[in-house]
């Protein structure tokens, strides 16, 4: 059982995306095919008279089992036949990145429209999917409830996508991993792995948090991009310099509505700017307008991941579209509820990595270039 997986990359080391340990996934006995079962996993090898489509009848469902460094687990089957894309989150506690994933993934494999001929999108593992629409997608898109803060425990990707891209003619593996955000508070290295193996980065901060009213303007809080950026940068190679294609998004922007009388936040938010993949050409206005706020409302140190010298977009975006009633609410208000702009920041991603054609962006009246205006 050696046949490649349609549209494979032409290479035959992978990079395990949970213990960083080189994989050859063409040799069954060092990544063997294995089914869970009530007693652990257990090894599948094909029957010495086992027809074929009985063996591939019975590996449906199996994953592949990375022995690790004495602490196994398991993957998609197939995640190392193809290119791999991983993605990071990175933001502090309750700065909104699950409820932003959740968010993306939902609009993203509804948005056939959108992306329909540029990418095919399918789950890479279908439990995952299940588990992931069960324990998120459905209480918090269809229910409208709060979700709980990310447990700790060893990080696996929180979910995973087939994205068969024409622009690059290959199939990609595209995991995402959304852990909770005190780790990168902590700075535990141990704790983020996938960092060092990441391809693409969301970081992700509490639009919220710059409500703080003037007096508390300088002290706006750090976001914990900085754990993330150091750990980009002491992992890349040396030589090609950048860092990782990155998105900066600020999460909950719902509620930055009007702050301080300042409308750039409600602008953007009302645009309906997300039924086309032209619509991605306002993305650099967009950055240079976002960057200018943050720095308007004393977050300065949110725009940390562009000095790194990777492509960075910045993006007003909101998972709920909507505040809870109380802090201590559990369901947000039925009235108003819907994700705003979720997905610009995964597509400008996806367009940076190479996944979608680079955009032909409109040009903002500040340039970029000159520091003196866009800092
Ligand atoms: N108004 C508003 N509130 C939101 C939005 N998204 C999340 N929240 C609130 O912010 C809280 C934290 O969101 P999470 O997505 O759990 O944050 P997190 O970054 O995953 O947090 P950890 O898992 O602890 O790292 C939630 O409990 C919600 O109350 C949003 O789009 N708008
Ligand atoms: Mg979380
Ligand atoms: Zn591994």
């Amino acid at each position: 059982m050696t046949e490649p997986f349609p549209g494979q990359v032409e290479r035959r080391l992978t990079t395990c995306p949970y213990c960083l340990n080189q994989l050859d996934w063409f040799d069954f006995g060092e990544v063997p095919l294995v089914k869970e079962t009530p007693s652990g996993p257990e090894v599948l090898t094909p029957g010495p008279d086992e027809s074929e489509t009985h063996y591939r009848h019975r590996t449906l469902g199996a994953m592949r089992l990375c022995r690790g460094n004495g602490e196994p687990h398991l993957l998609p089957a197939d995640y190392g036949y193809m290119e791999p894309l991983v993605i990071g989150l990175v933001g502090d506690s309750a700065a909104g990145k699950t409820h932003l994933l959740t968010a993306m993934i939902a609009q993203l494999e509804r948005s056939r429209p959108l992306i329909g001929r540029e990418l095919r999108i399918g789950p890479l593992d279908g439990r995952m999917r299940q588990r992931f629409y069960d324990e998120r997608v459905t209480p918090f898109l269809v229910r409208h409830e709060v979700l709980g803060g990310t447990r700790p425990g060893r990080p696996e990707f929180a979910y995973a996508l087939r994205v068969q891209s024409r622009q690059t003619g290959r199939t990609h593996a595209v995991g995402f991993f959304d852990v909770p955000g005190e780790h990168y508070r902590r700075f535990s290295y141990d704790d983020t792995p996938f960092m060092s193996a990441a391809d693409a980065v969301i970081y992700v901060a509490d639009g919220s948090r710059l409500r703080s009213g003037d007096g508390w303007r300088d002290w706006v809080p750090d976001p914990g991009f900085t754990h993330a950026i150091e750990q980009l940068e002491r992992t890349r190679a040396t030589g090609n310099g950048g860092l990782p294609p990155a998105v900066i998004v600020v999460a909950k922007s719902d509620m930055l509505d009007g702050l301080d009388d300042d409308a750039t936040v409600t602008d953007w938010l009302r645009r309906r700017d997300e039924s086309h993949l032209n619509d991605l050409r306002s993305v650099l206005v967009e950055t240079v307008d976002a960057g200018a706020f943050l720095k308007r409302h004393g977050a300065g140190h949110w725009l940390d991941p562009m000095e790194s010298g990777s492509q960075v977009t910045i993006h007003f975006a909101s998972a709920s579209g909507v505040s809870k009633p109380r802090e201590d609410a559990t369901e947000f208000p039925d009235e108003g509820f819907g994700p705003k702009r979720v997905l610009r920041p995964l597509l400008s991603l996806f367009s940076m990595a190479g996944l979608l054609p680079k955009i032909d962006m409109e040009q903002p009246e500040v340039s970029m270039d000159d520091p003196q205006s866009f800092y």
